[in-house]
């Protein structure tokens, strides 16, 4: 494929073109032209198709040079298919068997063909549909701790750290929607944001709220400019697939260096999110009490697994530049490399709350939403949810350092619920 022009593949074009990849062929099996094919792809910006034939099946997921949401008038770079491989070969790495294996990479083509996770759902949907995943928590927590303490300066070589720092740097345009759209046009109104109208009122409060713009910006300042370690960079809950007790983590395409807090922050935004939106989806009041509370409870075991395993992965391969154990064990100092690892999980924890919030201001002010929410018919009723998780997000992204742990934010999230 490397060889002819770009070319968004269609469901009748795909087996005649990945059928002359071998590794495809061997993958899927039986005769191409016998191959089932459905273009499934839902999120914002991609083509993706599963792919079945007598062996088995495989996912082939093409950039468009436009953004899908939007279409042709807003174009994006076809590199971001080689940024997400570059990811996903990191992160599986970093953490094995959390994220597809790759099949075959077409750079030219913008085409990763990766492993097909079956009978594997977007976890958002079964978010919405009340349906919970054993283990989930921990097994985020740990693609955080190990894909961000493993990708940072506390552990890998500097010349193969500053190699990614710059691999990824070019990654402009992807990390420019994220700046524009998660930390500046939620706060005014800009041309591609759309909110439910029975917000109104609380919108115009929020854009007038200067203490939250401030915390806003001072937020995608520490977003572009703390390059501290490999980020997933859109790790929500619809980059997250699961099936009885197993999650897997898809769509690295807005990898960057950026701080440590932001992957787990969106994280926990996303299911504070789904915690609002349950009232949306109740025949009977309290119908959905308990997957609520389930999901305050993978939104807390997710920082604290994270923190466990970062705090493992600090005693036991701390071997990059930052914090030499030269420094600290080996002189006898362990308490000093304690006190510094505490220090660092609580400067994490507070961006995580800050990144959290904005996280959940931008799903719901700006162009991009979340189908918790969307899905909810009666825009009355949307609009009570929605206002519930504006008000928490503005409450962590302003008082984010004053939050002493997850108590403090269930405490505000039971408030803001039972208010009604
Ligand atoms: C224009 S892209 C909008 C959003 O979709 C992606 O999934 C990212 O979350 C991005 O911010
Ligand atoms: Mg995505």
């Amino acid at each position: 494929m490397s060889e002819t022009p770009y070319q968004a593949l269609t469901v009748e074009s795909l087996p005649r073109r990945l059928g002359e990849i071998a590794a495809l062929r061997e993958r899927i099996g039986g005769p191409p032209e016998g191959w089932r094919v459905r273009e499934v792809g839902d999120g914002n910006l991609n083509l993706v198709f599963i792919v079945e034939g007598a062996a088995g099946g495989a996912v082939a997921k093409q950039a468009l040079p436009y953004v899908r949401l939007v279409g042709e008038s807003w174009p994006l770079p076809l590199k971001r298919s080689y940024f997400e491989y570059h990811a996903l070969t990191r992160q599986g790495a970093r953490d094995p068997g959390r994220v597809p294996a790759i099949y075959h990479f077409d750079e030219g083509q913008a085409l990763i063909a990766m492993e097909y996770l079956h009978p594997h759902k977007i976890l958002r949907r079964d978010l919405e549909a009340g349906v919970k995943h054993k283990g989930l928590a921990e097994q985020l927590g740990e693609f955080c701790a190990r894909t961000l303490f493993r990708g940072s300066d506390l552990s890998m070589k500097t010349s193969e750290r500053k190699a990614d720092l710059a691999l990824f740097a070019d990654n402009v345009a992807l990390c420019d929607i994220t700046e524009q759209l998660v930390f500046t046009d939620p706060y005014y109104a800009a041309p591609m944001n759309r909110h439910t109208p029975e917000l109104d009122g609380l919108v115009a409060e929020l854009r007038a709220d200067v203490e939250l713009k401030v915390a806003a910006q001072q937020l995608k300042l520490k977003f572009c400019n703390h390059a501290e370690t490999l980020l997933h960079g859109d790790l929500h809950t619809g980059s997250i697939m699961a099936h009885v007790g197993e999650a897997r983590v898809i769509d690295p395409e807005f990898a960057c260096y950026g701080p440590f807090g932001f992957d787990v922050g969106m994280l926990i935004a996303n299911f504070l999110m789904a915690y609002f939106a349950q009232a949306g989806y109740e025949a009977r009041e309290g119908e959905r009490e308990d997957f609520r509370g389930w999901t305050l409870d993978v939104a807390e075991g997710v920082w604290t697994r994270f923190r466990t395993e970062f705090a493992r992965l600090w005693r036991t391969e701390r071997t990059g530049i930052l914090f030499p154990k030269a420094l600290y064990e080996d002189q006898g100092h362990m308490l000093a490399a304690e006190q510094a690892l505490s220090a660092l999980l609580q400067d994490i924890w507070i961006d995580a709350l800050g990144f959290a919030g904005v996280e959940m201001h931008r799903r719901i002010l700006g162009l991009a939403h979340i189908a918790e929410f969307e899905h909810i018919e009666d825009t009355g009723r949307r609009a009570a949810c929605e206002a519930k998780a504006l008000r928490l997000g503005r409450h962590l992204a302003v008082n984010r350092a004053r939050l002493l742990g997850f108590a403090d934010i269930r405490a505000a999230a039971v408030r803001l619920e039972r208010q009604g």
